[in-house]
């Protein structure tokens, strides 16, 4: 049986499910939101295996339409329950963009379930833009007038970052665990400063991914970083954990 297969069946039979990461500010210990992060139920498959092949059969733009709906109606559930809830990010892939009519669907979503905007926010990549920078502009101008906020992911694994940010519609920049983890182990705090301090002077906020561990939260703190994201403080949370955390804090 072939990943494609397993991501068929799943699309076909309600197999994925979405896990929620909480995000924390770095000053108050709060948390401020959630990624949500895609699974396969009772499939041994990663997503780093089975990402790559959604992407390549283009089955991703279905999946990625799957998760928009999921993650509304989650919200949705929330605020029926009376919960205080907080905005939910949405990974999207460089394939997407081909899906012409996805802000519409987001929209008609949001509409439907009388969800506001700020309670999403879409995180891209670098290679969203390195081959179709006219139209991504153009897709995340759009997303901002509803009220979507945008972070650019995976940043400080690419190549010309620095320069991106400084055209780019984004709200939120997210330190790749590959930088946050150079953090530490090469004491070469003075490139992680420098990104955080910039973003500030452009107006983004930033969230550092991957943090396991105490010292690299205390230098973050130091270095003001607005938000920390990683097993330091949760891993990747099933729907009941993450409502027992807003019952609470009810
Ligand atoms: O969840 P981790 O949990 O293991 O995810 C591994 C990789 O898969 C990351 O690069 C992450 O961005 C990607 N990923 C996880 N969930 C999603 C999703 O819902 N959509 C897309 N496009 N990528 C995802
Ligand atoms: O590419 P993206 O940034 O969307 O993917 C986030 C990935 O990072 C997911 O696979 C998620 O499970 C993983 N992750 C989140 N926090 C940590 C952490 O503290 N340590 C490690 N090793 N992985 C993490
Ligand atoms: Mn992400
Ligand atoms: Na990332």
């Amino acid at each position: 049986i072939t990943v494609e297969n397993i991501l068929r069946k799943a699309l076909k039979d309600n197999g994925f499910k979405l896990l929620y990461q909480p995000q924390v500010c770095t000053f108050t210990g709060n948390i401020v939101g959630f990624e949500a992060l895609l699974r396969i139920k009772d499939e041994n498959v990663s997503p780093g295996q089975f990402i790559p092949v959604a992407e390549e059969t283009r089955m991703i733009i279905e999946i990625g339409r799957w998760i928009t709906e999921e993650v509304i109606n989650q919200i949705n559930s929330w605020k029926i329950k009376g919960l205080d809830i907080k905005p939910i990010a949405i990974n999207f892939s460089a394939v997407q963009l081909d899906d012409e009519d996805y802000f519409i669907f987001l929209k008609n979503k949001l509409e439907e379930n009388r969800i506001e905007a700020k309670y999403i926010e879409i995180e891209i990549t670098e290679s969203l833009f390195m081959e179709r920078k006219d139209k991504t502009i153009e897709f995340l101008k759009q997303l901002r007038s509803l009220g979507v906020k945008i972070a650019l992911d995976d940043f400080g694994t690419g190549y010309s970052s620095l320069s991106y940010l400084t055209f780019l519609p984004v709200d939120k920049l997210k330190i790749d665990k590959t930088l946050s983890d150079r953090y530490l182990e090469l004491n070469n705090s003075k490139v992680i400063e420098g990104v955080i301090s910039l973003a500030h002077s452009l107006d983004l906020e930033v969230v550092a991914e991957g943090i396991e561990d105490l010292e690299q939260y205390n230098q973050l703190q130091i270095s003001k970083c607005n938000y920390i994201q990683g097993y330091l403080f949760s891993r990747p949370l099933e729907v009941e954990a993450v409502e027992k955390i807003y019952y609470d804090n009810l």
